[in-house]
């Protein structure tokens, strides 16, 4: 798109945000780049500053650029491209692309099963799961907030787990001889609680994904029931297709 141009049935914020994203994906905007103000994008197309600041602040939800409050508005990195179909861990898939992994664990202790996950690990409604609930820190920054519940013998020992810093899968794999052999994984988009979205370093009404999954062990026994909430700014999800 050459400029704007107001005869065209196209919004012009909208036209405005297609000319700044080809910036950015055509690269002469860097990642880390500070972007022109408001007030210069405003001069050099001739539109008003409410039409940029929707064009910029839907780039900002997409995270394509990023806020700084005081400093300006820099162009994002890029989104972690997640590949579907490879029952990996968060540490594996992060690790894999040299990435510091680390968590903060909010909740590790045995819980009654809530109706969902007793359905999902096949339980009875008063059964006790190891809940382990941790925000998953990339480079120190949060990427997913992730609750987990486990059953399988000998899980409440879990608790003595450093699952701070280490993989939970590696730890099942290591102490219990236990590895992910399958998993039914769901994913939707929500609108997200404060909670949540305040642990993520996001604003109300950002994008966030949901995402179930339940593992079975090389039994076919289903031992891990796990929701996540994604940051819809920082992930993008990709699989490969076939013709049936
Ligand atoms: C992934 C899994 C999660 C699993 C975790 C283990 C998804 C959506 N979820 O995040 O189910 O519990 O890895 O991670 O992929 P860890 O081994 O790094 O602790």
């Amino acid at each position: 798109m050459a400029g704007i141009d107001k005869y065209q049935p196209l919004p012009i914020y909208y036209q405005l945000k297609e000319i700044l994203r080809q910036k950015i994906e055509s690269g002469e905007w860097q990642p880390g780049d500070l972007i022109p103000s408001e007030r210069e994008l405003c001069n050099e197309h001739g539109i008003s500053r409410m039409t940029v600041r929707q064009a910029v602040a839907e780039l900002v939800n997409e995270g394509r650029l990023r806020r700084e409050q005081g400093r300006g508005t820099f162009v994002a990195q890029p989104k972690i491209e997640q590949r579907l179909g490879s029952l990996t861990s968060f540490t594996q898939d992060m690790t894999a692309r040299g990435k510091r992994v680390e968590s903060q664990v909010l909740r590790q202790e045995l819980a009654m099963a809530q109706p969902e996950v007793a359905t999902a690990l096949g339980l009875g409604s008063d059964t006790q799961v190891m809940l382990l609930e941790r925000l998953r820190l990339v480079d120190g920054v949060p990427l997913a907030l992730e609750t987990c519940h486990l059953h399988f013998p000998g899980c409440e020992s879990l608790r003595q787990e450093d699952l701070a810093h280490q993989s939970l899968y590696a730890v099942l794999a290591r102490k219990y001889g236990l590895v992910p052999s399958r998993a039914h994984q769901q994913m939707e988009a929500t609108k997200c609680e404060l909670y949540p979205l305040r642990l993520l370093g996001l604003s109300r009404g950002s994008p966030v994904l949901l995402i179930r999954r339940t593992s079975l062990s090389q039994d076919g026994i289903p031992f891990e029931h796990t929701v996540s909430i994604y940051r819809g700014d920082k992930y993008v999800f990709h699989a490969e297709l076939v013709h049936e």
